[in-house]
């Protein structure tokens, strides 16, 4: 027999598959559904080993759950709109259209040459009008729904490249790619309003049994909800007031000085003559960071505003200052600040010499005492003090009782607060999915109607990478027609975030040829949701959570089936070499097509399934893809020499129980369990295992029988190897269209041992215990079986004597 030829294998049976169309999905069939996702690429130009570990993983599962008499739904796609293309065009002269057809070229076939089982006639590339015009009828759904609006908004704006840049494209407050430094604009902007979905979203985290905890807590934290209180603080000398939001009303005695966002407008309005250009230049700075640098900035910087505030609890005069580590998006843009039980008024007040007054204490130690000798902040609960009628009260209470207090005496109330914002969509890009609305001078902002959809993005459109979005340079563009009174209007130049069509694809899969609708609702509620999703950590929050949005708006609007789009999410691991992660400028990349060259799909495949459990990193190492390729040969000597006979033998008809039948099924046992967790690693290794021991033995017809088995098993993650020898056995049909085999429980038994236990050499009773029980165990068990304790109860025990895996003897006198 020839040796393994992986390429002439490989090539053979990817196009045997395509022929037969075996991985096409029907709709409906009499098998349970299973909707198996990968998170669909980005055509960057070519795969890297971090798809590779994604597509595997959903195959070996996609290929398993076919076995296993699912219809399986594994279909794939391109998210094709976004910045690099456009970029690449700017770069190359090339138009992001012919740049990212030639990328989905070059990784289609990356991806076929790894021979994974996806419905490639469902294809979808969202940056193809048929795509796209569905994309623009969600934004009709969204303002229809009264879910999409427009407000002033403000983006990072290079003024020497005289563009809008996403933030991305800040690097450390420089753009990108001039350097210089990016200012703050205001323009309008189209927002969806998924704050009004905060609380299902919020609600719905814990329905979502599937998702690992990370995942949750994050979505939990970018949501942020917190109960606290609005405090209303006047101001001195003034009919203004000063409203506050704090989680920590039982500190209110405590509050040392008030501080407000830079950019609150209130600013302008207390800040006095003498103090105006000392915030006027703390502004200016303050303007060139981003909202991050300032969350993260441990010097606290800010300024004195000359003005003050009355504390309501106690008629105290507070100075109002402004510091960059409030923001304006958050709460009322304004706080009180209580240095003695906030970390960071704490050190902001030691940083600007302001005073710290200490007004609750550790129960137990009463401490902090002196707030000259604080080293931070005590933020526990504990006990009032210093806090008039409410000292002595535990602090916990007095959240409360402070509260109605507060709200007694009108100047507060109770509020709850997220850190969810509206989701700003408008883009000043090509490439992207134009917001489909003509502003007309009398009309307004008019949707063009769905008959008139997709607004397609034209032609003639230079990329300079200068001025404002490319389409306002299209003069075909932006000339329309109001639809509603038929003058003259101006299309929006603004395309909609990529995220929006990376949203809904998981419904378009469900029925991706339609030309009506977005999808029929049947096909989606055939499908929907999907039952396991598996990309990468990076998408805990943004993508997954706009996916979750959607779904839920979908299924208001009547055509989602389902409340939330994926049951059970798999975060994959990083693929890192040497200890960093993968990538070009660490010049550790190694190239998924050159493993295929060299060793084959299938060794690919198997090495970066058995490397790591699924989660976790994954450590590449040369070493271990030989050991994968040197196993792929292993078995494939084991069937090309070993077997007989060419006939096969799923079933054997020998009745005997051979020692390869017990590791044929107790393999079976473990591999499906195995994989039930995703545990692919450990799964291989019983393979591995299972074909080292075939190899030892030698018995005729279960031989045969073994190997089929060991076949169908390997089948998911070596498909190609799987196949051929399955062929090569006799078999006709395609492997992956086998059942997945199932054990016979009776057979696992050789993993028992009896012991017998005798009592001063007379036998009282026989145990049964796992083979590899340890010594002191089936003595210890052997003790307590109440027939022997019958005759060594009230005797002296002498001795115990064990004759492994056999006998226990108890001497007694
Ligand atoms: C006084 C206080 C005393 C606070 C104390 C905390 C501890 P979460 O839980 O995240 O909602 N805060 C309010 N608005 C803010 C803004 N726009 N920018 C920065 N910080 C802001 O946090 C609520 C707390 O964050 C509020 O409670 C307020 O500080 C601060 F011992 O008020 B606290
Ligand atoms: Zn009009």
């Amino acid at each position: 027999m020839d040796k393994y030829n992986f390429k002439g294998i490989e090539q053979k049976w990817q196009k045997e598959w395509e022929k037969a169309r075996v991985f096409e999905t029907s709709d409906k069939n009499d098998k349970p559904k299973y909707y198996d996702l990968v998170m669909y690429p980005y055509p960057s130009g070519a795969i890297h080993m971090g798809h590779v570990r994604n597509y595997a993983i959903g195959d070996v599962i996609a290929r398993y759950k076919r076995m296993k008499g699912f219809n399986v739904l594994q279909p794939i796609g391109w998210d094709a709109f976004g910045l690099p293309a456009e970029n690449a065009a700017i770069e190359r002269k090339t138009h992001p259209a012919d740049w990212t057809d030639k990328c989905v070229e070059r990784m289609t076939s990356q991806i076929k040459s790894l021979g994974i089982s996806y419905d490639w006639s469902r294809e979808v590339n969202t940056s193809h009008e048929d795509y796209y015009k569905w994309t623009q009828w969600m934004f009709l759904l969204m303002l229809n729904r009264g879910l999409a609006y427009r407000k002033k908004g403000v983006v990072n704006w290079c003024p020497k490249c005289k563009t809008v840049l996403a933030n991305e494209q800040v690097e450390q407050g420089l753009c990108w790619r001039c350097d210089s430094q990016v200012d703050e604009k205001e323009l309008e902007q189209w927002y969806f309003k998924i704050t009004e979905y905060a609380d299902r979203l919020l609600e719905a985290i814990d329905t979502l049994k599937g998702w690992p905890e990370n995942v949750k807590t994050m979505q939990r934290n970018w949501i942020g909800k917190s109960h606290g209180t609005n405090i209303t603080f006047k101001i001195e000398k003034s009919d203004k007031e000063l409203r506050i939001f704090t989680t920590r009303p039982d500190t209110l005695f405590g509050v040392t000085y008030m501080v407000l966002a830079p950019e609150n407008p209130l600013v302008k309005e207390l800040t006095t003559k003498a103090q105006e250009k000392e915030i006027n230049k703390f502004i200016e700075k303050a303007k060139h960071e981003t909202e991050h640098d300032r969350e993260i900035k441990l010097n606290k910087e800010g300024s004195f505003t000359g003005a003050y505030a009355i504390n309501p609890a106690n008629n105290e005069k507070i100075p109002i200052w402004i510091a960059d580590y409030v923001l304006m998006e958050y709460g009322t843009g304004a706080v009180m600040a209580v240095p003695a039980h906030d970390q960071r008024d704490f050190e902001f007040a030691k940083a600007n010499g302001l005073p710290i007054k200490v007004v609750i204490q550790d129960a137990k130690t009463q401490s902090p005492k002196d707030s000259k000798i604080m080293k931070e902040a005590f933020v526990g609960e504990g006990i009032m003090t210093n806090s008039g009628k409410f000292g002595g009260m535990n602090s916990n209470e007095a959240i409360k009782a402070i509260t109605d207090w507060l709200i007694e005496k009108k100047v507060g109330s109770r509020e709850t607060q997220y850190k969810l914002r509206d989701w700003l969509i408008s883009r000043q890009r090509y490439w992207g999915a134009p917001i489909p609305i003509i502003y007309c001078e009398k009309c307004g902002a008019v949707p063009v109607p769905e008959k008139d959809l997709p607004v397609k993005l034209p032609k003639d459109v230079k990329f300079t990478g200068k001025g404002d979005s490319p389409l306002a340079s299209s003069n075909s563009f932006i000339k329309a027609k109001c639809p509603k009174c038929g003058k003259e209007g101006r299309r929006e130049t603004d395309t909609m975030d990529t995220f929006n069509c990376s949203s809904w694809y998981f419904f378009r899969y469900t029925d991706p040829k339609n030309s009506k609708e977005p999808f029929d609702k049947n096909k989606a509620k055939n499908w929907m949701p999907v039952d396991q999703y598996i990309g990468g950590v990076e998408h805990a929050i943004l993508h997954l959570l706009y996916s979750r949005f959607y779904t839920k708006v979908l299924k208001d609007a009547g055509y989602s089936p389902a409340d939330e789009p994926f049951t059970n999410l798999l975060t994959q691991g990083m693929v890192i070499k040497d200890g960093a992660k993968m990538s070009k400028s660490k010049g550790n990349v190694v190239d998924p097509d050159d493993i295929i060259k060299k060793f084959g799909a299938d060794t690919a495949r198997l090495f970066i399934l058995f490397a790591s459990p699924p989660e976790r990193e994954l450590e590449w190492s040369d070493k271990g893809v030989e050991g994968c390729y040197r196993f792929l040969n292993r078995v494939w000597r084991l069937v090309t020499e070993k077997s007989q006979t060419t006939n096969n033998k799923l079933q054997t008809n020998s009745k005997s129980q051979s020692t390869v039948k017990q590791i044929t099924h107790k393999t079976i046992k473990a591999v499906t369990e195995d994989i039930e967790r995703f545990s692919f690693n450990t799964a291989i290794a019983k393979l591995m295992e299972m074909t080292n021991k075939l190899y030892e033995l030698r018995e005729g017809n279960d031989l045969q029988f073994a190997i089929c088995h060991l076949l169908l098993m390997l089948s998911p993650f070596a498909p190609h190897l799987a196949e051929e020898l399955w062929h090569e056995l006799g078999n006709k049909s395609f492997i992956m269209n086998e059942k997945w085999p199932s054990y016979d429980p009776k057979l696992l038994k050789e993993d028992e041992i009896t012991v017998v236990v005798q009592v001063n050499g007379k036998v009282r009773d026989t145990l049964k215990f796992p083979t590899d029980s340890r010594e002191e165990v089936i003595k210890e068990k052997a003790m307590l079986s109440e027939k022997v304790q019958n005759f060594v109860k009230d005797k002296k025990i002498i001795k115990t004597i064990y004759v492994p895996k056999k006998i226990v003897n108890i001497v007694v006198k």
